[in-house]
């Protein structure tokens, strides 16, 4: 059996403040052709399928337009997709019926029996071969927000009640294969020892108490397919605990490596090889600075030039970052003069202040730091520390990180 393990995809992101549609448009036809040329048996999608609970109707188009075409070159690929955190759990599985007739499977919530059990059944999904034979079961692990896996008989400890979850799910795929049939678990979470990349995975939780061990995946699971960590990874070195990361660099801290989906081979229930195959990127990514501005001007100036005939859409998107001594009111205004007519877009400019002893917090005063440089986390506690004079502690962060997930999840409610 032969999958190809994908993750991330954050359909309707923007950058700064624009569309990556075209972006996406390019992964998905790379993506299409790469099916039509392997024809791989399975397509996996970890999470974050959506950038938000609430994703753009042209993002939505995406998906499905792009699960009809896969379905129509290729009846026998069998598609599984969970939710992720930024994902709406109900709204993913919404058109799951419809789905199910494309051979596509989509799980974004878990449910339990009348006598307090986890249905499990409806988390496993028979993966048949190019014969049509079961040759593995997919274990489904959607993103579980708290409420979903604490209550009266899980307690009330969140990462436990994930592991039971995940426990519970390992036994009836255990008791429900036959010798032979791979297990295959796909799952949105934060393992312990993975590297983040920063400004572009939303928290799964609180603090630092979100991290799965990766012991939760015995060895009867001969792959785990993650997602949420966007930088493509072993988890403690294991060949068989993998995440793949996202197709495109949802930010500028995620342009230093090649994005990639990963081909993996099974012989029965042996992990045969997992091999990337590296996207190409549609459009890239710029960083310019940190240098002083006189630096970053001539920087500027030596950018090449728009070429007409060439498509607009794969023009970089830049970042700029300035070093200033002093508030440079005309800062914008001297950087896009010295753009104009070059081939690139600007998305970013970042000040930053170096050396002059100052402390960051009085720049936000001069208006310089702009809104999206800072996360709901960072912005809460500069404004507690202003109106209160002291640190907000512990248990306060906790609160508002709680708060803010309720009011991200709002747009979910029907
Ligand atoms: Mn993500």
């Amino acid at each position: 059996m032969r999958l190809f393990h994908t993750s991330d995809w954050h359909l309707g992101q923007n950058l700064h403040g624009q569309e990556r549609d075209f972006e996406h448009a390019c992964f998905l036809s790379w993506l299409l052709s790469q099916l039509a040329d392997q024809q791989p048996d399975v397509l996996l999608i970890a999470g974050d399928i959506f950038d938000t609970v609430n994703p753009p109707v042209k993002a939505q188009e995406r998906l499905y337009d792009f699960i009809v075409s896969a379905h129509e070159q290729q009846p026998g690929l069998t598609i599984v997709m969970i939710a992720g955190n930024h994902d709406s759990g109900s709204r993913i599985e919404l058109p799951a019926p419809l789905m199910r007739r494309l051979r596509a499977h989509a799980l974004g919530r878990v449910l339990w029996l009348d006598d307090g059990r986890l249905d499990a059944e409806r988390l496993l999904i028979p993966l048949p071969d190019a014969s049509g034979e079961i040759a593995g079961w997919c274990l489904a692990l959607p993103f579980l927000r708290p409420a979903e896996v604490t209550g009266a008989h899980l307690g009330d400890d969140y990462l436990r009640g994930i592991g039971q979850v995940h426990e519970w799910l390992i036994a009836a795929a255990n008791a429900r294969r036959k010798p032979g049939q791979a297990l295959i678990a796909i799952s949105h979470a934060h393992m312990a020892g993975g590297s983040v990349s920063q400004d572009s995975e939303r928290s799964l939780i609180i603090g630092n108490a979100e991290a799965l061990p990766a012991s939760l995946f015995g060895p009867s699971i001969s792959y785990v397919a993650l997602g949420h960590l966007h930088k493509p990874q072993r988890v403690n070195g294991e060949e068989r605990i993998r995440y793949c990361g996202s197709p495109i660099p949802l930010s500028f801290s995620e342009i230093g490596y090649q994005h990639q989906i990963l081909d993996v081979q099974l012989d029965g229930e042996t992990l045969v090889s997992v091999e990337p195959r590296l996207i190409p990127r549609a459009v890239n990514l710029q960083r310019i600075g940190p240098a002083p501005l006189a630096q970053v001007l001539e920087q500027l100036a030596e950018l090449p030039d728009i070429d007409l005939l060439a498509d607009p859409q794969r023009q970089p998107w830049l970042e700029v970052r300035v070093k200033l001594d002093e508030p440079q009111p005309d800062l914008r205004q001297q950087i896009e003069t010295a753009l104009q007519g070059k081939s690139v877009r600007l998305v970013r400019i970042a000040a930053e202040y170096a050396g002059s002893g100052r402390r960051a917090d009085e720049d936000d005063a001069n208006g310089l730091i702009e809104l999206d440089q800072l996360t709901p986390r960072e912005l809460f506690s500069r404004a507690w520390q202003e109106n209160y004079g002291s640190e907000a502690d512990e248990q306060t962060l906790n609160d508002f990180a709680l708060l803010l997930q309720e009011v991200q999840l709002e747009g979910e409610q029907p």
